[in-house]
Order: C-alpha cells, then sequence, then structure tokens
C-alpha cells in the first residue's frame, strides 16, 4: 500500500503556488492554475489535482509554456468571442473570456467562446459548473495529444477529447458531467503505470494493436474510445469544434507541435452557454423545475447523478482536508528543492 499524507485545501493551494512560482509561472497564472489543481485534489479526480503539477514541470521546463502569457480577448460578434491565450494555460484565458461569455449569453440567449493557443492540463468541469452557477446551460470541448484510436482502428488519432455539461438546478448544485471520449483520460493510465497497477482490457492497445492490461504499453501504443464507434464519432466531433471550426490545432498537429517533449496539450477549447430565459422567459423557472423530474426519475432508480460522487467528496474534503500519496507528494516537492 502506498503510504498517504493529509493536507488541508490551504495546504494543498499553498503548495501548488509554491511550486509554481519556483517554476517560475507568472502570478497571474499561477491563481487560476493552482485553484482547478485545488479543486481537482478536493473533488477527489486524482488525475487532474496535485498529480497535475508534474505535467506542469514538465512543460515548462520544455519551454512549451509561456510564463508570462497575457491573454487577448476578441469580441468578435453579438454572441461570439475569442481569447487567445498566448500559449498561456487556459485557466487564465477562461477567467479572461468567462464575464463576456456569461453577459452575451444572457444578452443574445446563447453564446459561444473559443478559447485559442492555450495549455491544457485540466478537467473541464471547473468551467461548466462555473458557468451553471451563473444560471446558465454550458459544454465545453478540447481536443488533446493524438494518443486515441479511432473505432476500428489501432493507430493513435484523436486526443483524448473531453465533453462536459452543466445545467444550473434550483437549490441545489448543478448537473454535471465531464468525461474524455477515450474509455478513460489518460491520466488515470499514468497513475495505474505508477502504481504498478494493470488497467482494464478496453482502455488501451499495445504498440502491435493488442490489447493490452499493461498500462505502459497501452501508454505507448493507442487508447481506445469509449463506446466503439459512438465514442469515436463524439472524439472526431470534439477534433472538428473545438480545432478548425475555431482555428486551432488538431490533437495530432498538438502532438506534432510538442516535439517529443511530453508537455501537456496545446490548442483551442469551445465553450457554449444557453440562458434558459431566453427560449422559456417568464416561465423560465417553471420548466427548469419540471426538468428535476428527469433527475428524481434517475435517482427513484437507485442510480446516481454524474457529480454526485463529486459533490460528496467535496463536503469530505472541506471538512477533513484530502489525502494524497507520499510518494507523489515527494516527487513533487522536490521541485521546491
Ligand atoms: P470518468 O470516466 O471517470 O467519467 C467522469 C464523469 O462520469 C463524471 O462526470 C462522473 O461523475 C461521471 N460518472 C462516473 N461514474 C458514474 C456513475 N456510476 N454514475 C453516474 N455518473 C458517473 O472520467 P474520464 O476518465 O473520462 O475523465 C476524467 C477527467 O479528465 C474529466 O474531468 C476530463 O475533463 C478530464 N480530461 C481532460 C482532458 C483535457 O484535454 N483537458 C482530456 C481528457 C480528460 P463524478 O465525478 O461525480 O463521479
Ligand atoms: O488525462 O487525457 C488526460 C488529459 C489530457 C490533458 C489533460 N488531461
Amino acid at each position: 500500500m502506498d503510504e498517504t499524507i493529509t493536507l488541508s485545501l490551504d495546504e494543498v493551494r499553498d503548495f501548488a503556488r509554491r511550486v509554481l512560482a519556483r517554476l517560475g509561472l507568472s502570478a497571474r497564472q499561477i491563481g487560476p492554475v493552482a485553484e482547478t489543481i485545488v479543486a481537482g485534489e478536493r473533488d477527489e479526480c486524482g488525475a487532474h489535482g496535485i498529480y497535475r503539477l508534474l505535467s506542469c514541470a514538465q512543460t515548462i521546463s520544455a519551454g512549451k509554456v509561456a510564463l508570462d502569457a497575457a491573454p487577448m480577448l476578441h469580441d468578435t460578434a453579438p454572441a461570439l468571442a475569442r481569447v487567445d491565450g498566448n500559449r498561456g494555460y487556459a485557466q487564465l484565458a477562461f477567467e479572461v473570456g468567462r464575464p463576456v461569455l456569461i453577459e452575451k449569453a444572457r444578452a443574445c440567449g446563447i453564446a459561444a467562446l473559443g478559447l485559442n493557443n492555450c495549455v491544457h492540463f485540466a478537467a473541464l468541469w471547473p468551467e461548466v459548473e462555473a458557468l451553471a452557477r451563473a444560471g446558465l446551460v454550458a459544454f465545453a470541448f478540447t481536443p488533446s495529444h493524438a494518443w486515441v484510436a479511432p473505432a476500428g482502428g489501432a493507430r493513435p488519432l484523436f486526443g483524448t477529447n473531453p465533453i462536459a455539461f452543466a445545467w444550473p438546478r434550483p437549490a441545489v448544485d448543478p448537473f454535471v458531467f465531464d468525461f474524455a471520449t477515450s474509455a478513460v483520460a489518460r491520466g488515470e493510465i499514468e497513475l495505474h503505470r505508477r502504481a504498478g497497477k494493470p488497467i482494464p482490457l478496453g482502455w488501451g492497445v499495445d504498440p502491435e494493436g493488442q490489447p493490452t492490461t499493461d498500462a505502459a504499453a497501452a501508454l505507448a501504443g493507442a487508447m481506445l474510445t469509449f463506446g466503439g464507434h459512438k465514442g469515436s464519432a463524439l472524439s472526431a466531433m470534439v477534433e472538428l469544434i473545438a480545432g478548425p471550426l475555431i482555428g486551432d490545432m488538431t490533437s495530432a498537429e498538438s502532438l506534432a507541435d510538442d516535439e517529443g517533449t511530453r508537455s501537456s496539450p496545446r490548442g483551442g477549447e469551445l465553450i457554449i452557454a444557453i440562458d434558459p430565459a431566453g427560449f422559456l422567459g417568464a416561465a423560465t423557472a417553471e420548466h427548469l423545475a419540471r426538468a428535476e423530474q428527469i433527475f428524481d426519475g434517475i435517482l427513484g432508480q437507485g442510480a446516481r447523478l454524474p457529480s454526485r460522487r463529486r459533490y460528496e467528496a467535496r463536503a469530505r474534503s472541506l471538512a477533513n482536508g484530502v489525502t494524497v500519496s507520499r510518494k507523489l507528494y515527494d516527487d513533487i516537492a522536490t521541485y521546491l528543492d
């Protein structure tokens, strides 16, 4: 069993901030990047918590992120905006674009924000959850690096290409889901490799295209999409709408741009926000209340809502702090030496 340590969320925040500062990231980027890492650890999303400080270190030391990037907002149309991240982390670009997206969605009923030229290491749920807490229905999509084979193939082409969705609910936490279109996020396979654990069949194939339970072999070969041709088509959709549609890179282009440095993906992200009041006007509250029947129907069968585990983890972490692998903590702490 891996030895663990318990940290308060303030200690996680302080740790992340100190590591990012020591790596040379600007104060302006450290804030939103550290908060995303704290949120991942707090909600027990291990593949996107402090573990990601290792990829930040890798990406920064390879010179693949602009340490003092200043995102540039372009107000392109009444319902469209674009933020050029200028090779910085996507978290700061989103912070710049979020108020504009919210204002445009409220004014037009629907609006889209394209983030360009950003480095992506994180989960997308913090972004759509924030939009749902502002009363909006939200979607987010981003390509990554070409690690995933299309259904029927065995060579990497797609990214792990997550799709996130959030729905505002009266008086309770938003309904949120956020998953890779690969069978699992790459970070999850990397954590299995670190822990020396086998992966389930169906997550990836080895470099010869054979099914494997060896995490390292799947990372060297190709990951697989979830749901066969269905996940594969959704993954292609993410490539299209968060790549060429917004003038940014595909996962294959991002991997080529990486030049073998094993840095985080760089490219675009598409975020769409819908104000329910745009369709529903005075009847908004009535129809949002009716939507609750769907959630009741899910729960009524003993099934659970996506995001329930996260919200429960959040409550636990706020009360008791988080437990992290001692080895992982120590590996990251070497950057403070
Ligand atoms: P999972 O396969 O674990 O799926 C996560 C989603 O499914 C969550 O919304 C989760 O809710 C929900 N869920 C899981 N089990 C159930 C269940 N039994 N019933 C109902 N809902 C369930 O995650 P992935 O490995 O696919 O992705 C993990 C993260 O990786 C995502 O946050 C994604 O954004 C991130 N990622 C980021 C990439 C990037 O390029 N930036 C690339 C790929 C992935 P809950 O959390 O409550 O369990
Ligand atoms: O886990 O697949 C992943 C991932 C890619 C970028 C951020 N997370």
